[in-house]
């Protein structure tokens, strides 16, 4: 199977990025994870992303905060998709990163979750790979029906409780 790229542009970020590593051991998918900063690094960012295909990778994962070009800057270097993860960092409360990291101009996607929404981004990296590993497609299947089983027990306790 193929691995799933991290990369994030600070270590002030990782907090926020590590709940990503919790889900992709959950799904049992390899990932390696760096931090590499459009700004400061930005050689490194490109060398990254260039590499990326013939060193394994299905996608990847670029999580940064304030004005956060390390997503757009990854998929700028390579068709491999990307997911942006915007990270709360700054007075503006993530809204900077978000917009930064959405707003790619047409030929150069990047799929932008929430504000720290860094489960969203491993979910949607798992399901980039289900596409051509029928196993994880049935742990995506199985992850989804408990999901569906807790909030149905969930709701069963509060009228328990009413
Ligand atoms: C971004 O700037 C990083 O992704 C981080 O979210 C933010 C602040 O970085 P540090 O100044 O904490 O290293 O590049």
């Amino acid at each position: 199977m193929k691995k799933i790229g991290i990369v994030m542009g600070s270590i002030s970020d990782f907090d926020v990025v590590k709940k990503a590593f919790s889900v992709l051991k959950d799904f049992g998918v390899e990932y390696e994870a760096h931090v590499i900063s459009a700004h400061r690094t930005p050689e490194k960012a490109a060398d990254f992303a260039k590499n990326a295909k013939s060193n394994g990778f299905g996608a990847i994962i670029a999580a940064a905060g304030k004005a956060a070009h390390l997503a757009g800057a990854i998929a700028a270097n390579t068709p491999l998709p990307v997911i942006g993860i915007p990270i709360k960092s700054s007075a503006l409360d993530g809204m900077d990163a978000l917009l930064a990291t959405v707003q790619m101009p047409a030929g150069i996607p990047v799929a932008t979750v929430a504000i720290n929404g860094a489960e969203n981004a491993a979910h949607l990296a798992v399901q980039i790979l289900a596409l051509e590993d029928e196993k994880l497609y049935n742990k995506l299947l199985d992850f989804r029906k408990k999901q569906t089983q807790n909030a149905v027990d969930a709701d069963n306790k509060l009228q328990e409780m009413l």
